[in-house]
C-alpha cells in the first residue's frame, strides 16, 4: 500500500484535502464522502485524546480520505503516537530552522533512517500481523513527512529546511501573517513574497509545497500558483455554507 499523497503529488497533480478539529468520526466521513484526498486531524489546536485520534483515522479509512494528523508540536513522543495509531502523515507546526526538520525526520522513520522507536502490536502494524523488514520499510516509504513554514525565521532558512529529507513543507499563511507583523494584512506584499520565496526553494530542491486556503477564492488561488497540496478548513467550509443560508 503507498501514500496515495505521494503519488498524486508526484504526478504533478494538487492534493486536496480538509483540516478538521472537532471529534466525530461521521464528520470525517463525511469529508471522505465529499472527495478530499486527504484529511487533516489537527491534534495542534482541536481537541482529541490519542483514542479519538484513531476513531479519525478509522473513519478516513472507512471512507477512503488519507488520515494525517497535525501534532501540537515537534516531540518525538507525539511524532511516535501519531503514527503508531495508524496516521499515513505527519503535519509537523512551527518547524524554523534545517536542524528542527532534520529531528521531524528522523523521528519518523524506523532505524537505519531514525530513530522510531517499534511494537508490532500497534494499530499501524495491524496489532502484530504486519511485522519485521516488510512493516518497517513500508511504513519509512509510505508516512508523509510534513513541516509547518509559518514564521520569517524559517522562510530564511527555507534552503536548509527543503535539504532535510521531508515530503512537503506547508506554508501556514495564518501563523506567517502573524508572527511578520502582518495580522491586519494577510495579502500583505511582504507575506506574498515569503510565499513565493518557499515555492521557488521547494522546486529547486524538488520538495512538494503545501498551503492553507480558507475558502473556494483561496483554492483557485493557489492551485493557479502552483501548489502541490491545499489544506482547506472544515470549520471555514461549514460556516460559508450555513451563513449562505442566514445572510440573504
Ligand atoms: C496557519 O495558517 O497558520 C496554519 O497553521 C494552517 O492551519
Amino acid at each position: 500500500m503507498s501514500n496515495n499523497i505521494k503519488e498524486i503529488m508526484k504526478e504533478g497533480k494538487t492534493a486536496l484535502g480538509c483540516f478538521i478539529g472537532i471529534y466525530s468520526p461521521s464528520l470525517a466521513e463525511m469529508i471522505g464522502h465529499a472527495g478530499f484526498d486527504f484529511a487533516v486531524i489537527d491534534n495542534e489546536h482541536g481537541s482529541f485524546s490519542w483514542g479519538e485520534v484513531e476513531n479519525m483515522i478509522r473513519a478516513c479509512e472507512v471512507a477512503g480520505t488519507t488520515p494525517i494528523v497535525r501534532i501540537v508540536n515537534a516531540l518525538p513522543s507525539e511524532i511516535l503516537k501519531a503514527l503508531d495509531r495508524g496516521a499515513r502523515g505527519i503535519h509537523v507546526p512551527q518547524i524554523n530552522t534545517g536542524a528542527e526538520a532534520r529531528a521531524v525526520v528522523q523521528a519518523a522513520k524506523f532505524p537505519p533512517l531514525g530513530t522510531r522507536g517499534v511494537a508490532y502490536s500497534v494499530r499501524a502494524a495491524s496489532y502484530g500481523m504486519n511485522k519485521g523488514p516488510s512493516y518497517l520499510n513500508q511504513s519509512n516509504d509510505d508516512v508523509l513527512v510534513c513541516v509547518h513554514i509559518e514564521t520569517p525565521q524559517a522562510v530564511e532558512h527555507v534552503d536548509e529546511i527543503m535539504e532535510s529529507g521531508i515530503d512537503l513543507a506547508f506554508i501556514g499563511p495564518t501563523d506567517l501573517s502573524v508572527s511578520a507583523g502582518h495580522a491586519d494584512n494577510p495579502d500583505h506584499p511582504e507575506l506574498e513574497a515569503m510565499k513565493n520565496k518557499v515555492l521557488e526553494a521547494g522546486r529547486r530542491h524538488g520538495v512538494p509545497v503545501g498551503i492553507l486556503a480558507a475558502d473556494r477564492a483561496g483554492l483557485d488561488r493557489y492551485r493557479a500558483w502552483g501548489a502541490n497540496y491545499i489544506g482547506t478548513n472544515f470549520t471555514s467550509l461549514l460556516y460559508s455554507s450555513l451563513t449562505s443560508v442566514t445572510k440573504q
